[in-house]
């Protein structure tokens, strides 16, 4: 077991170096048009990483009409759907290439586990390139029967220039969410990072040109949300917005592309995901398989299971081996072997964070473990348990998006189902039961874009996810994330001997 005092005293040299700061417009990286930088910093020590280029208006600006150059008369949309494919599956095997590389920064970037970066995110990326590569030339049009006598055909278009918005709580893997689909659709792109996590989108965008991206396909900018975010979602010349963030900013993006020209948009927002488990659980397993879903990545995942609903037969129980649980999980520098919780991804989220956990305090629920930071140099935060947590208070409604578990207790299904549903998000749910029947009935009571049974967080790139209600609008991945980023055309042609 480490000490976690010990992995906090001295933060390890992280095993890589920052190659690339600048935008990234038409092939080149740039500096940006006002020559202004913003510092992006380590999340283990509040320190300065480098200093990135910082994207405004004008510079999007340039993004897009790079993109709309490719776009209108560029090789991309033009390829044969082979050629376009064989890039994707090069830009895979270069991400793969890289793979250590590209971990070590966006763990140094964001605080995550190396080892999570490492073995599971970075991996996924490549793969999700991957599947994206084997769909572009399955995506093709459809022959449909008219009353009339005519011939009908369906086209499936690439929509045009993308603009994609992106959080930092996994930088690449949303990157690649974003970015894999609308390639392999033939689409141009603008995408802006978070501001907090520029670096290793830069990184891997670099690799597109070894790949066989055509100059201006993929444009990378990073930038602040009310300026550069707000440039792309209201720019006239961008023909579709992608966004994954908060849904107080999606309900920005959403009015600025109403307002501009109308471009459609598909959200990801936040959650409040219930994660519900039945008398006959394996405790020991719904201890762990609850902790998973709600301190996985520091606790920061849009779909966390942040309202765990413990049947009552076996709330004490529950209680006391998920307070054992969250105390012996090891928190410390990310880049140290044996670590599973690094820090959080800055002062405000911390600062977010504490204030939620006072919050909890004063309005009466239970602290059961945890509750304050850990050193007094970056942004650790104790593993947190409450108990006896009510519906009605703030840490059982509001995303807290750290470390603190909140374990409600329930008496019949009918109840959990109706208690689970009474949110404005509809992200995710799991469900931890041995009856079929139960599994079931879940499945189809919830009103959530995800539900896992006797799982949680499975995210293979064919699986689509997303949000009802204020979670979200469209699915990313799988299929449905094609429908995204294309248009569809009909095409009616007279039949001259409709008998044939
Ligand atoms: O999110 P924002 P923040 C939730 C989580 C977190 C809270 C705030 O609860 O505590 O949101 O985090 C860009 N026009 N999630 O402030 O603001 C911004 O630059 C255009 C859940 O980081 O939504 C960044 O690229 N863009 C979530 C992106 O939006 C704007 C993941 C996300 O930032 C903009 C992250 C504007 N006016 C936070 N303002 C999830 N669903 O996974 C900001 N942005």
């Amino acid at each position: 077991r480490l000490s976690t005092a010990a992995a906090l005293e001295e933060p390890i040299t992280p095993p890589v170096k920052v190659s690339h700061t600048k935008l990234l417009i038409n092939g080149q990286f740039v500096d940006s048009a006002s020559g202004r930088t913003f510092p992006t910093l380590d999340p283990r020590t509040g320190e300065v990483i480098d200093h990135v280029a910082e994207g405004d208006a004008e510079d999007v600006h340039r993004a897009v009409g790079a993109a709309r150059k490719a776009f209108d008369e560029g090789p991309w949309p033009r390829m044969t759907a082979y050629e376009r494919s064989r890039i994707l599956y090069r830009f895979a095997d270069l991400i793969e290439k890289h793979n250590d590389e590209i971990a070590a920064l966006e763990t140094w970037d964001n605080g995550k586990p190396f080892v999570q970066a490492a073995q599971v995110e970075i991996p996924m990326i490549a793969r999700l390139f991957r599947y994206y590569a084997g769909w572009v030339d399955k995506i093709h049009g459809l022959v449909v029967p008219a009353d009339t006598a005519h011939h009908v055909q369906v086209l499936y278009e690439p929509i045009g220039v993308v603009g994609q918005i992106i959080p930092w709580n996994f930088p690449l893997l949303m990157f690649a969410w974003k970015v894999g689909p609308a390639l392999a659709c033939g689409n141009t792109i603008v995408l802006k990072t978070a501001e907090q996590t520029p670096l290793s989108a830069l990184l891997v965008s670099k690799l597109q040109h070894e790949a066989g991206l055509p100059e201006g396909v993929l444009n990378v900018i990073s930038g602040f949300g009310p300026t550069a975010g707000a440039a792309l979602s209201s720019h006239m010349d961008v023909d579709k917005l992608a966004f994954t963030g908060s849904t107080e900013t999606g309900k920005i993006v959403l009015g600025m592309a109403a307002r501009s020209n109308l471009k459609p948009v598909t959200l990801e927002l936040g959650g409040k995901s219930p994660m519900i488990i039945m008398d006959d659980a394996d405790i020991d397993k719904a201890v762990d398989l609850a902790h998973f879903a709600l301190f996985f990545n520091q606790g920061q995942c849009c779909c966390a299971g942040s309202r765990t609903f413990v049947h009552e037969s076996i709330y004490d129980e529950f209680v006391e081996k998920a307070k054992a649980k969250a105390e012996r999980r090891i928190v410390g520098d990310p880049f140290k072997t044996g670590v599973e919780q690094g820090p959080q991804i800055d002062e405000d989220q911390f600062n977010k964070i504490l204030r939620f956990i006072k919050s909890g305090v004063d309005s009466g629920a239970t602290l059961v473990c945890g509750g304050e930071r850990i050193g007094n140099k970056g942004y650790y935060i104790k593993p947190t348990v409450f108990a006896d947590v009510k519906d009605g208070m703030e840490i059982a409604k509001e995303e807290i998006f750290g470390p603190v578990q909140s374990i409600l207790k329930f008496k019949d299904l009918d109840e959990v189902i109706q208690r689970a549903n009474a949110t404005p998000f509809g992200l995710a749910a799991g469900v931890f039961t041995k009856s079929l029947d139960v599994a079931n009935t879940l499945a189809r009571a919830l009103r959530v874009g995800s539900v896992w049974i006797n799982c949680f967080d499975v995210f293979d790139a064919a699986i689509p996810f997303g949000g009802y209600k204020m979670s979200g609008q469209g699915r990313e991945k799988g299929i449905d994330s094609l429908k995204n980023y294309l248009q569809v055309k009909a095409v009616v042609t007279p039949l001259k001997n409709p008998a044939w």
